[in-house]
């Protein structure tokens, strides 16, 4: 339901700069030396660090090294053109998740999970901004009971945004505030429920457990709910992402992945590995701390943006 947005590329540029930096730079200084072994390995070793895993940039310097035995050249563009063009044969494999899409007159439900600080509360205001200027009515639902200022500072995008809220005490069950948003949603004819969780170690099975209760009990009262599952990881991680993913995915299926604060990662490499990993589409990126800084993940634009020797 994502796909038709497209993203800005200077956005994105923008964000990925400090990737791009460590990436598209160091890359460029391989370019005095000829293409041995030796500098193969060095760009093995770029790839790494730019978190795109050890699997996907042994694949990368293969690749490249073939490319070369083929059509050898020195020239910076056309390598970065083979990179290019590999990142997006990754990214075009077809999408293993399956979001489902809510009955005519029902909402749409989304889920939202991660780890402790991932950037999910702020990712959720941005959702609900991006729908609310769609004009479609959002409500918000408290699902992180944990903390008190968890529940404040939803509160607080709520008004900003002006979209409605359901809320409990602090400590109370998460299922019952996703229950009472989702009976609210469907008396008050609102079209998208975005559902805040507290942030959990995916190593927790007693937390882990909990978020399948709260899949449970929307599914009570809307069959198929929660369309959407996202796991909001920081962008910022690096390799640690790949448990986090695994292990969500393995409580609550993920049908998406929000990458948030690439614009504070030197890591946006993460992309490639998690997407070969498990083919869990990335369907947005967080490009700041503002409500309007989201954009809709689009393979092309990101990987042109990665693998680039502008600034
Ligand atoms: N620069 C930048 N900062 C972000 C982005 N997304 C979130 N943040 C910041 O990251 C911090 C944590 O964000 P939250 O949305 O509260 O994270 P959370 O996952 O809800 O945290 P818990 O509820 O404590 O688990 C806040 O200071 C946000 O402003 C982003 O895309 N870019
Ligand atoms: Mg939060």
């Amino acid at each position: 339901m994502f796909k038709f947005l497209k993203s800005s590329f200077q956005k994105v540029k923008s964000a990925l700069s400090k990737t791009r930096s460590l990436l598209s730079q160091r890359i460029h200084a391989l370019f005095g030396k000829p293409w041995n072994d030796e500098t193969f390995e060095e760009l093995e070793q770029i790839l790494f660090e730019s978190d795109l895993g050890s699997q996907c940039a042994t694949e990368f310097v293969d690749h490249l090294r073939s490319a070369l035995r083929t059509k050898p050249t020195n020239d910076i563009s056309y390598i970065l053109k083979i990179l290019q063009e590999h990142a997006l044969s990754i990214l075009n494999e077809p999408a293993k998740s399956n979001p489902r899409t809510p009955e005519a007159g029902t909402p749409l439900v989304i889920l939202i999970v991660g780890v402790n600080g991932s950037g999910k509360t702020t990712s959720i205001a941005k959702l609900a901004n991006h729908f609310s200027s769609e004009g479609k009515k959002v409500i918000l639902a408290a699902g992180d009971t944990f903390r008190a200022a968890a529940i404040d500072q939803l509160t607080l995008w709520a008004e900003r945004l002006d979209v409605d809220i359901v809320k409990s005490k602090p400590g109370s069950d998460p299922s019952a505030v996703a229950f009472d948003a989702l009976t609210a949603a469907k008396a008050r004819g609102i079209d998208v429920v975005l559902i805040d969780t507290a942030g959990r170690l995916q190593n927790k099975t007693d937390l882990m457990q909990e978020l399948e209760k709260v899949r449970r009990v929307c599914s009570k009262v809307i069959p198929d709910a929660p369309h959407e599952t996202l796991l909001v990881l920081d962008a910022t991680t690096g390799q640690n992402a790949i448990d986090q993913a695994q292990a969500f995915h393995q409580f609550t299926p993920l049908t998406g992945l929000v990458l948030a604060k690439l614009d504070g990662s030197a890591k946006g490499g993460i992309v490639l590995s998690i997407y070969k990993r498990f083919g869990i589409p990335i369907q947005w990126i967080g490009t700041g701390e503002k409500a309007d800084d989201l954009e809709p993940f689009d393979a092309e634009t990101y990987v042109k943006a990665l693998f680039t020797t502008e600034n």
